[in-house]
């Protein structure tokens, strides 16, 4: 494949809900969307999950991101023919960090040679079923009452796990508001490292809940810390923010950092660190599940693929694209069913742009050429 010209789209969307965690609100998207063009005609596209303004939630954003990675498809991918998306990886394997400006170009690089090859990423990834469990990832409410109506309806929706977002002040008495009324229901807790060591206390209080795990308690970088709360808490402690690759993966487990793994494939650079750290998960027992950064249909359609690896036995934070969207910017539904997320049938990612829609909210497009 020879890619004859690159665009990426920085589309502006806005979410039909108020999202606010322990580190922000966010009420939109700033979106890059890649399309590689390749000398035949076929292509491939991805979505860049950066966040917009400032860097909240690791260290990458929008407006840093997007010099970098046009600087990689002028010196790397435009006008260079390659086989496969591990050779065009390979490429900028050797520079630091920015795994999700690296994972926009790798995941572009794996939907176009799936569509060349008529064949689904899940297949060439080796995931398995037509189907993945899906969860829901809720924001911090105004209220524990506004809480358990939001609960409550997600619950209705079949969501198979139900995620409560809290940051000290908002822990433990929602949790426990909500437990009280779901006395069954598979729930986890979001702290996106609101906390620090000297919280263990009112984090070992959070053992009452009995939730499934809690995610990120501490530090965004840290794996130390998470591995001497673990020994301290009952309940199983799940890394996000702290898992970038493989290695950090396998640091984790065996320290005892993590009993869980949170897997987003822009936090790790894409489809092949992500199979990586799904052959870390089976090495170890140690269950893994897809998170989300609030994507369009181009990224959680990436996300289902993923979500069919053999380590990821629990719910993702695939919920129905219409949750967060009026309109998406793929022409295909991704929605739920009791809880379940069809994998999108066609070859590559199995979504096609909406281009209309993409025109409509685009605020800016960069073109690379030869
Ligand atoms: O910590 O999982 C997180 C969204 C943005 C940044 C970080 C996180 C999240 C979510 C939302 O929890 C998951 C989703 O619905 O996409
Ligand atoms: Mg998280």
């Amino acid at each position: 494949m020879t890619i004859t010209r690159a665009e990426i789209h920085l589309v502006g969307l806005p979410l039909r809900f108020r999202f606010e965690t322990s580190f922000g609100v966010q009420t939109d998207r700033l979106v890059p969307l890649l399309v590689l063009h390749d000398a035949d005609g076929a292509t491939g596209i991805a979505e860049g999950v950066m966040d917009g303004d400032w860097p909240l939630y690791r260290e990458e954003f929008v407006a840093g991101a997007l010099p970098l990675v046009t600087r990689m498809l002028e010196a790397f991918v435009v006008g260079r023919p390659f086989t496969t998306p591990h050779e065009l990886r390979s490429r900028f394997a050797h520079l630091r960090g920015n795994p999700m400006a690296k994972a926009m170009i790798e995941m572009a690089g794996w939907d176009l040679w799936g569509r060349r090859l008529g064949t689904p990423i899940r297949d060439l990834l080796g995931g398995t079923g037509d189907t993945v469990a899906t969860g829901v990832s809720l924001g911090i409410q105004p209220s524990i009452d506004a809480t358990l109506e939001i609960v409550g309806r997600h619950v209705d929706l079949g969501y198979r796990r139900i995620k409560l977002k809290i940051k000290p002040g908002w822990d433990l008495d929602p949790l426990r508001a909500v437990r009280a009324q779901h006395p069954t229901l598979t729930m986890t807790a979001d702290a996106n490292s609101a906390y620090t060591l000297a919280d263990i206390g009112q984090l070992r209080a959070i053992d009452e809940v009995g939730l499934d795990y809690i995610e990120q308690p501490l530090a965004w970088d840290d794996l130390h810390d998470h591995a001497e709360l673990a020994a301290a808490i009952r309940t199983p402690v799940c890394l996000d923010e702290s898992i970038v690759d493989a290695r950090s993966a396998r640091q984790a487990i065996t320290i005892g950092a993590a009993r869980v793994v949170n897997l987003k494939l822009g936090r790790v650079g894409g489809f092949a660190e992500a199979a990586a750290i799904d052959a870390v998960g089976r090495a170890s027992g140690v269950p893994l599940w897809c998170g989300g950064m609030l994507e369009t249909g181009v990224g959680r359609a990436a996300n289902i693929h993923v979500a069919t690896l053999a380590s990821f036995t629990k719910p993702g934070d695939i919920s129905s694209a219409s949750r967060y969207w009026e309109h998406d910017v793929v022409e295909e539904a991704l929605e739920t069913t009791d809880g379940l997320m069809p994998v999108p049938p066609g070859p590559g990612l199995g979504v096609t742009l909406a281009h209309d829609v993409v025109a409509r909210f685009r605020r800016d497009l960069i073109t690379v050429t030869p």
